[in-house]
């Protein structure tokens, strides 16, 4: 690729040129501010590096509300260009790539790695174990993510932005229609990151087998990290098919292949037959943790077992294995057929079986509970409502012959948002706020939280109920202008004011995090909402020692901590101490991830030297690390000791 220097760096438009304003502005306040306040060994040391799973989750959280940010004002600006007919705030090809961004931001970069770093900071702690099973790879997953995302997100200041769509399909994101370097940003950003989400899958499958504390059988874990067990198995069998197919695109685009071109024997329908292969069940990774979270916050805040528990982990097994054979309900108008077509049809419904059997047992659950309706609750109670609308226009769509008339109208933009908003965006916050006192030593403060509450859920169904109507009546998805005839006007204007009130708030949501930084009360003790049922309430304070348990808990039934609390048998003696083996920090990970970056860096421009040199360069530290000769250390019982006392005041 000949770029010129001109072309390198995308100019020529006021709302680029203002975000590249801002980067190299909040680059240098930041560089600046980690060397006046001395702060670059400690970032180094204690997050870098870290190899500590609840370390790792906060990054995880912090870099997907980030991207929350990003994908956000990403649809606040395709809202603003919607508002009204023959709007000229956005020109149609900058509109593709803003959904473009948008999409594959919020699905890969954003909704994956929050609840990645839900998982990362809680199931280690669920199942009373130290740490997860590998504790250098998932460093390196981390970092792989982190990295790849950043290929991604640089691409609409260096290079130009994919405009594709989220899902590629061929031939729009050949080299004739999608020609210079925006594809292939999307090419390699996700294979880099899709590298770490597939080592987080591996690494949780063999922590949540192997590295159960005593007497914590397969039937006694709890919900979360059941969902969690079931989501890496999923990451683990539909990833390998994501790294191939982005791998014969990466091959069509750069060297010339034909696996998907229209010309020369190519088959762009083979792209979206991959493509969903991995999508469909990519939906049910952002989804099944979900429905683990609102399980733990439903049974916590009800103070009740949860209903059906045997019932409700069958139904998430069933879920993951028809999640698989589902995906060609995304393109029933390409012509499979009758035959065809109807056995997804009924492959799709079916998942609604065991999903209505989950919506019931949480209804079960709440009957007759002494409900306590904080922040993590109201998420998670006006969650069922809003997944329910999502789920029933989605068995709507599921019907072949009625999505002829839906397929790719705004009708599915809204049933989309509803399960990814109602379902992940309102588990990611409910599970934050539920779990923050663990991560940070502190709550949220309640009053603020229910504000952000509030105008979150409103403001989501103003922006999106309108949304079903006017699918119905035809406003395609994807497109960036329509004509006053067309009568989309009042709808699209309430959908608009409606997605600003969600960001405000958003912007109360971020405020709270500072506000309670602020002026929150300390947790004192390791049970911070009074009613905690599972282990990870049972460390000896709010947030957990590095080692988590002094002495690892013994478990006798399901909700051990609940049961533990009722025979009064809480605290650990400190004759029990024995030292402690724990892994160390290590900053190859990081460095690691930053050479694959340059490697796709350096392919995105097809500069293959570059991306020679960062590939040899990794596999240089992947030796390295073979003959690194380092089994982490033992923390002495005195440190115990002193870390306890130290943590219990
Ligand atoms: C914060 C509120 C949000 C608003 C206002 C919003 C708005 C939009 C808009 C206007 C589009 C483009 C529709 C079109 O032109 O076809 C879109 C597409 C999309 N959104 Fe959102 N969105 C939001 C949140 C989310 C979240 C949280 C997710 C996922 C977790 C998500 C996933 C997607 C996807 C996958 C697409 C399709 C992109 C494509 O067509 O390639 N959105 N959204
Ligand atoms: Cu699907």
């Amino acid at each position: 690729m000949n770029l010129r220097w001109d072309e390198f760096i995308v100019t020529g438009d006021p709302l680029i040129l203002g975000a590249q304003i801002s980067i190299v502005l909040v680059s240098i306040a930041l560089v600046f501010g980690l060397t006046y306040f001395k702060k670059w060994g400690w970032l180094w040391r204690d997050w870098i590096t870290s190899v500590d799973h609840k370390k790792i989750g906060i990054m995880y959280i912090i870099a997907a509300l980030l991207m929350l940010f990003r994908g956000g004002v990403d649809a606040l600006l395709m809202r603003i260009q919607l508002a009204a007919p023959e709007m000229e705030f956005l020109s149609a090809q900058h509109y593709n790539e803003i959904f473009t961004t948008h999409g594959t931001i919020m699905i890969i970069f954003m909704a994956m790695p929050f609840l990645i770093g839900l998982m990362n900071v809680v199931v280690p702690l669920q199942i009373g174990a130290r740490d997860v099973a590998f504790p250098f790879l998932n460093n390196l997953s981390f970092w792989t993510f982190f990295v790849g995302a950043m290929l991604f997100n640089i691409s609409f200041v260096v290079g130009g932005s994919p405009s594709a769509g989220w899902t590629s399909y061929v031939p729009m994101a050949g080299n004739e229609l999608s020609p210079g370097p925006g594809q292939n940003y999307y090419l390699l950003g996700l294979q880099i990151s899709g590298i770490g989400t597939l080592l987080t899958g591996i690494n949780f499958i063999v922590t949540i087998l192997k590295m159960r504390t005593k007497g914590m059988t397969l039937f006694r874990m709890p919900m979360f990290t059941w969902t969690t067990l079931i989501t890496s198995l999923i990451i683990t069998f539909a990833f390998p098919v994501l790294t191939v197919s982005l791998a014969l695109m990466t091959f069509d685009r750069l060297f010339g292949t034909h696996f998907f071109t229209l010309a020369d024997g190519g088959m762009p329908m083979l792209w979206a037959n991959l493509f969903w292969i991995w999508g469909h069940p990519e939906v049910y990774i952002v989804i099944l943790p979900a429905f683990g979270i609102f399980s733990e916050i439903i049974t916590t805040f009800a103070r009740k077992t949860l209903f059906g528990y045997k019932a409700m982990v069958g139904s998430v097994v069933i879920i993951s294995c028809l999640s698989f054979l589902v995906w060609v309900h995304h393109f029933y108008t390409m012509g499979s057929g009758a035959a065809v077509n109807s056995f997804f049809s009924i492959t799709t419904m079916m998942i609604s079986i065991p999903t209505g059997v989950k919506i019931f047992n949480w209804l079960f659950t709440m009957y007759k509970g002494r409900i306590s309706f904080k922040q993590p609750m109201l998420w998670s109670i006006a969650f069922i409502p809003n997944f329910v609308i999502g789920g029933v226009t989605g068995v709507m769509l599921a019907m072949a012959a009625a999505d002829y008339q839906y397929h790719n109208t705004y009708f599915l933009v809204s049933h989309f948002h509803y399960v990814l908003i109602a379902g992940t965006v309102f588990a990611c916050f409910a599970g934050l706020v539920f779990w923050y006192p663990k991560m940070f030593g502190h709550k949220l403060n309640e009053k603020i939280g229910q504000w952000a509450f509030w105008l979150f859920m409103i403001g989501f169904n103003v922006c999106f109920f309108p949304q079903y109507f006017l699918g119905l009546d035809g406003m395609p998805r994807r497109t960036f202008s329509y004509l006053p005839e067309e009568g989309w006007f009042s709808l699209n204007f309430i959908s608009t004011v409606g997605a600003f009130v969600m960001g405000l708030g958003f912007l109360i949501f971020v405020y709270n995090v500072y506000y309670s930084f602020r002026h929150s009360a300390r947790e004192t003790s390791g049970d911070c909402w009074g009613s905690g049922r599972t282990l990870e309430w049972a460390t000896s304070s709010a947030i957990p020692p590095f080692y988590n348990f002094a002495v690892l808990p013994e478990v006798r039934t399901i909700d051990p901590y609940w049961h533990m609390k009722e025979d009064g048998q809480e605290s650990q003696k400190e004759e029990d101490y024995k030292p402690i083996h724990m892994p160390s920090n290590t900053g190859l990970g990081f460095i690691m991830s930053v050479f694959l970056g340059i490697s796709g860096f350096g392919l995105v421009f097809e500069w293959y030297w570059i991306g020679l040199v960062g590939v040899i360069l990794t596999f240089a530290c992947m030796i390295y690390r073979s003959f690194q000769q380092d089994d982490g250390y033992y923390v002495p019982v005195e440190k115990i000791k002193e870390t306890e006392r130290h943590a219990s005041v």
